[in-house]
This record gives C-alpha cells, sequence and structure tokens, in this order.
C-alpha cells in the first residue's frame, strides 16, 4: 500500500499541532506546516519522487531534516519524533482539538491556566463559568464550545459500518492463515450489523491461540498492542478503532460466537431460557452439569433451547427471542430480493457517470429497473435539471429503453421540498414522470411541528411517491431535523406514499428502528442507494441490513416487487 501525500501532510499538520501545543518554536512549527502544505498540494506523489531517485529537498522550504521525515512517512513508517510528543503531550489534549474554535494556541493556553488536558474539564470549566477567564476565549468561543461539548462532541467516535468493513476484511484474511485456524467471524455490533461500530470482536476457532496471537501482532495496520495473552488479546489499529481478539476450542466456537455477538441485552436474555431449560449457557457451551450438550455450532444452541434459528441483526432483546420461541420471526429481507433502485443520479447532476453507464451497472447487477432521480433546479450546486432539461433527459431514457433488453428506466427525479411543502417544479412536469422522490436539502432547523408539516404538505402533492432520506441526518456528522416520524409516517401511509431507507453508508436515514415502526404502522419503504457512480449501487446491502434490524421482510419493501406490481403500487395514488 503506497502512502498517499495526503496522508504525509496530515501527519505533518499533527507534528505542528503538537508542537504548537508544548509551545515551541514558531519557526519550527511554521516549516513543518509549511512542509504539510507543499506535499499536500504536490501534483506527484512523494513515494513516487522517492522510487524515481529523486531528492525532496528540492522541494520548496523542504530541508534535509524535513525530506528525511517526508522520506521516513512515505515508506509508511512512524516517526520517533511524534512518538516523543504523543508522549509528552496528554492525549485528551490533542482530543480537545477536535473541537470547534480551539487551534493549538487556545489549548495551550487552556492547559496553561486552567490546567485543562480533557474534554471533560473542559466540559467542567464551562459549566462553573472559567472560560471566561482565559485570555484569547471570548463569549463567541465559549458559546460554540458548550454547544459542542453538549451536543457529544470530543467524546471517541463510533466507526461506520461501511469503514468497519474495509478494515475487518483484509483483517481476517490476514488472520485466517495463521497455522490451525478452524473457523474465524467478526462478531459484535458488527455482526449485528448496527449502523456504527464501537469496537470489533473477533472470534477464532483453533486448537491453540498462540500461532493467532503471533499472526495478529504482525498485522501491518496495528498502532499499538493494548493487552496480550495466550488466547486473547486487544489491539489499536492506526486509524484508531479497536479489536479484541478471542480464540477457542473448536467445541466452542458456536456458544463464544453468540457470546461475543451479543447484544449483552440478548446474552442475558438467553442464558435465562437455559435456565429455564435447567441448562447453563456461557462462551464456552451449552451445559447440562459438567457434560458439554452443544458449543460447537450456533445453530445446535439455539435450537437445543427450543429456539428458531435467530438472525445476528435482530439480536436486541427487543421481541425476538418470544418469536423465536413461537416460530414466528420474520422472513428477512436478503439483498437477492432486490428488483431495483429507486434513488440513482447521473451526470445530468452531481452524479459522476452517464445514463448509459450506471444503467448498463445496474443490468449487470441483475435489477429489472431504475429510477432515474437527478436533483431538481433548487439545487444549483449540484446543476439541478429545469423543466426544459428534465425534458431532454426523458427523451434520452425513452431512446435508451427502446434499445436496452432486461432493464427499464423509470423516468424520476429528486424534486427538492422548499420551505412551504411546495414542490420546486410544477405539477404538469412532474406528470410527465414515472414516479417522484421528493426530499429536504435546505431549512433543517424550523421547529418540529412546521418540519413535519412541510413534510405531510409536500407529501399531499399526488405526485409525490417516495419521500428521500426523510431525516436528512448524516452519521457522526449532523443529527437530522426535527420531525413527528410517527406522524409523517401515518401521513404518508394515508397517502399512499412510501418513505426511503437511503443505503448510503453515512445516510442510513430511515434508521433501523425507524424501519421497525414503519413495519408496525404498516407502511412499506424503498430501500435506495442514492448512487452517484456505478459502484455505489454496492451500497444496496448496507441498507438492507438496517432494514433486517428494522424487522422488515420483502412484502415491506415495495423495490422487492417486479415491475408490473412496482407500478400498480406506484399508479395507485396518481
Ligand atoms: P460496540 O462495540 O459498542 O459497538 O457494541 P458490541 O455489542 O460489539 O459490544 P462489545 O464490543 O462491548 O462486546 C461484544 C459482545 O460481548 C457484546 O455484544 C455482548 C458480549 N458482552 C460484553 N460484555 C458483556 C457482559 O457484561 N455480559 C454479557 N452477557 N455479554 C457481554
Ligand atoms: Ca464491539
Ligand atoms: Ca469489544
Amino acid at each position: 500500500m503506497p502512502v498517499v501525500n495526503a496522508e504525509i501532510a496530515s501527519q505533518l499538520d499533527r507534528l505542528a499541532d503538537l508542537l504548537d501545543i508544548e509551545g515551541a518554536n514558531p519557526f519550527r512549527i511554521r516549516a513543518y506546516r509549511r512542509a504539510a502544505r507543499v506535499v499536500g498540494e504536490l501534483p506527484r506523489s512523494v513515494s513516487d519522487m522517492l522510487a524515481a531517485g529523486e531528492d525532496l529537498d528540492l522541494l520548496p522550504g523542504i530541508g534535509e531534516d524535513l525530506a528525511g521525515k517526508i522520506t521516513v512517512l512515505a515508506r509508511g513508517e512512524r516517526l520517533p519524533l511524534m512518538d516523543e510528543l504523543e508522549h509528552e503531550v496528554p492525549a485528551g489534549i490533542t482530543a480537545l482539538l477536535a473541537l470547534p474554535g480551539l487551534g493549538p494556541k487556545r489549548v495551550h493556553l487552556l492547559h496553561d491556566s486552567l490546567g485543562i488536558d480533557s474534554v471533560a474539564k473542559l466540559a467542567a470549566a464551562a459549566k462553573a463559568g472559567r472560560l471566561a477567564e482565559v485570555p484569547g476565549i471570548g463569549p463567541g468561543i465559549e458559546a460554540k464550545l458548550v454547544r459542542a461539548i453538549a451536543e457529544g462532541a470530543g467524546q471517541a467516535q463510533r466507526t461506520r459500518l461501511a469503514t468497519a468493513e474495509q478494515i475487518v476484511r483484509p483483517l481476517l484474511n490476514h488472520l485466517r492463515q495463521a497455522p490451525g485456524v478452524a473457523r474465524i467471524e467478526a462478531a459484535g455490533s458488527y455482526r449485528r450489523r448496527r449502523e456504527t461500530v464501537g469496537d470489533l470482536d473477533i472470534v477464532v476457532g483453533a486448537v491453540s491461540g498462540e500461532p493467532v496471537m503471533q499472526r495478529l501482532v504482525g498485522y501491518e495496520d496495528i498502532a499499538e498492542v493494548v493487552e496480550q495473552g495466550p488466547t486473547r488479546a486487544t489491539v489499536r489499529l492506526r486509524n484508531g478503532l479497536q479489536v479484541d481478539l478471542r480464540v477457542v476450542p473448536p467445541e466452542s466456537y458456536g456458544a463464544a460466537l453468540c457470546y461475543f455477538t451479543g447484544s449483552k441485552a440478548h446474552n442475558i436474555a438467553l442464558r435465562q431460557v437455559a435456565l429455564d431449560h435447567g441448562l447453563k449457557l456461557n462462551e464456552y457451551g451449552l451445559f447440562k452439569g459438567a457434560s458439554r450438550v452443544a458449543g460447537a455450532d450456533e445453530p445446535e444452541l439455539y435450537r437445543r433451547l427450543g429456539l428458531d434459528f435467530i438472525p445476528p441483526e435482530l439480536r436486541e432483546d427487543q421481541g425476538e427471542l418470544d418469536a423465536a420461541r413461537t416460530r414466528t420471526l420474520p422472513h428477512l429481507l436478503s439483498a437477492e430480493q432486490m428488483q431495483g433502485d429507486l434513488h440513482v443520479h447521473t451526470d445530468a447532476t452531481d452524479g459522476r457517470a452517464s445514463l448509459r453507464e450506471m444503467a448498463e451497472a445496474a443490468r449487470a447487477k441483475g435489477y429489472r429497473y431504475i429510477a432515474i432521480t437527478d436533483h431538481s433546479r433548487r439545487i444549483t450546486m449540484a446543476h439541478g435539471l429545469d423543466a426544459k432539461r428534465l425534458g431532454r433527459q426523458i427523451e434520452a431514457i425513452e431512446r435508451l429503453n427502446a434499445e436496452l433488453r432486461d432493464i427499464t428506466l423509470l423516468k424520476s427525479i429528486e424534486v427538492d421540498i422548499l420551505l412551504d411543502g411546495t414542490l420546486d417544479l410544477p405539477d404538469s412536469v412532474l406528470r410527465r414522470l414515472d414516479l417522484v422522490v421528493a426530499a429536504v436539502h435546505s431549512h433543517f432547523d424550523l421547529p418540529q411541528a412546521r418540519q413535519t408539516e412541510r413534510l405531510l404538505r409536500a407529501m399531499d402533492n399526488r405526485c409525490v411517491t417516495i419521500l428521500a432520506h426523510p431525516t436528512g441526518r448524516l452519521i457522526n456528522q449532523r443529527p437530522g431535523y426535527a420531525v413527528n416520524m410517527e406522524r409523517v409516517m401515518r401521513g404518508a401511509l394515508e397517502r399512499g406514499c412510501f418513505l426511503e431507507v437511503n443505503a448510503q453508508p453515512d445516510r442510513l436515514d430511515l434508521d433501523d428502528l425507524q424501519c421497525r415502526m414503519a413495519r408496525r404502522i404498516g407502511l412499506k419503504l424503498a430501500v435506495s442507494t442514492d448512487a452517484h457512480s456505478p459502484v455505489e449501487f454496492d451500497f444496496m446491502r448496507f441498507g438492507v441490513d438496517q432494514a433486517r434490524r428494522g424487522w422488515l421482510e420483502a412484502d415491506d419493501v415495495v423495490n422487492t416487487r417486479p415491475l408490473n406490481a412496482l407500478r400498480a403500487l406506484i399508479g395507485a395514488r396518481r
């Protein structure tokens, strides 16, 4: 894996931050900052330059010492200076840098004048009204900080599922090659497909733990071995994510997998079921007295407890044990059941690929249809479509439909919902489309009652089929707007509209609990990717994951239908 310039630049910036917090010589700090900028904006890869034998100290502002450091970073190695500085500056202090309005200078001042070396101490000082004492912290910044702390900034962030997946796969492949590994799987919230994970929990079935441990500590992506024993270890990866590894003998693999999959609440309830059967359940197996009656395989465990197998996505102690006992678990939606995607962009607005490329990618996935939903005119940043350009797209779609086999392009749009709940294009235009996807892109801060009315108003328009990303939240970035979701769902049901589960990994909007609410209400949903390029069609499974966590079956999701049935569902309202 070659180290890219941006990574080197961010390491140099971090050095500058740490030096700045320490109150180091300003010239030295400035030299690192300048080097970070030069490397970051260089049109060529530093790794390539080194490979070609070029001298880095020919770059502007980069002397021999910095060139040496950049060379070390380009090799993917750590700088001794970084280790030194990270040792000297408490981790809590660097966490302060993530807060709005706090650069190294102010962090240095906070530490100097009030001894603040963590977000917790900052919060306490803010509460006691002591921040005003610190020179350079005016009332404006103080208010900003108080708000950021209240919103949970500075806390260790959970990792989005899609990011975790990119990290898990190579790690599992690496560990699998250790001698003696019979089975291996990522358990925990990752296996339950929660939208974010706190850490990764990996379970290995092997006769001996030693070779697995050796293989783990040899993994190139490890920043720190936090703890290591003969059968368990905790390591921190370079991106900050922590991994708990557990090795158990093969006869305990199923029980350990079950235990470490959790959730904790599910485990506790499951253990009670075992007790009710006169059995004992732990991570080594299911026991009757001293003899193990199950443990190697997870399904066997559930069977011995008189339960249907419970898919990991449902293991939250939200009624799944009762349903498993009474054989009434849902037949969860699966990615293979998806017949099409109802939210797709092209390069007519902010997508990266042409209509034809998107259509062919969707056909290659085996889809029967996709809805082309480019932005409407109000979204000027995305070069939104007005009536005239939409008209041209409609013609292009009709031409392509006449040509393409096996897939139908549905004429649609992601029409912007305006402040008063009216739509960004007139009905006369919207009526020319097969379906209409409506979404909010502005005025996120309305009071709940007004935002709710706005969405209901938008769905009053009989052209509207689907309300896209219904809360507008972005995971780890912004909360959704205030909205009474139960009213919106009941309103959608009355009007014959559907809500979307947007499968973009940073949206997952609706979320799992809202999916479950929709099912209870009887409202059908669309699971769509909002793809802006062909690869993004693969996001579908993340939407399906959340739908499964919400107990949804194929019948609850409109785009599991063949095209004719889908048209009938849509047509019912228009
Ligand atoms: P996370 O990491 O915060 O996203 O959530 P999990 O569910 O992965 O939680 P984690 O990593 O703390 O523990 C992994 C699993 O181990 C958890 O889902 C259930 C099990 N577990 C952990 N602590 C306990 C406990 O105190 N009691 C029981 N019964 N199970 C536990
Ligand atoms: Ca975990
Ligand atoms: Ca854990």
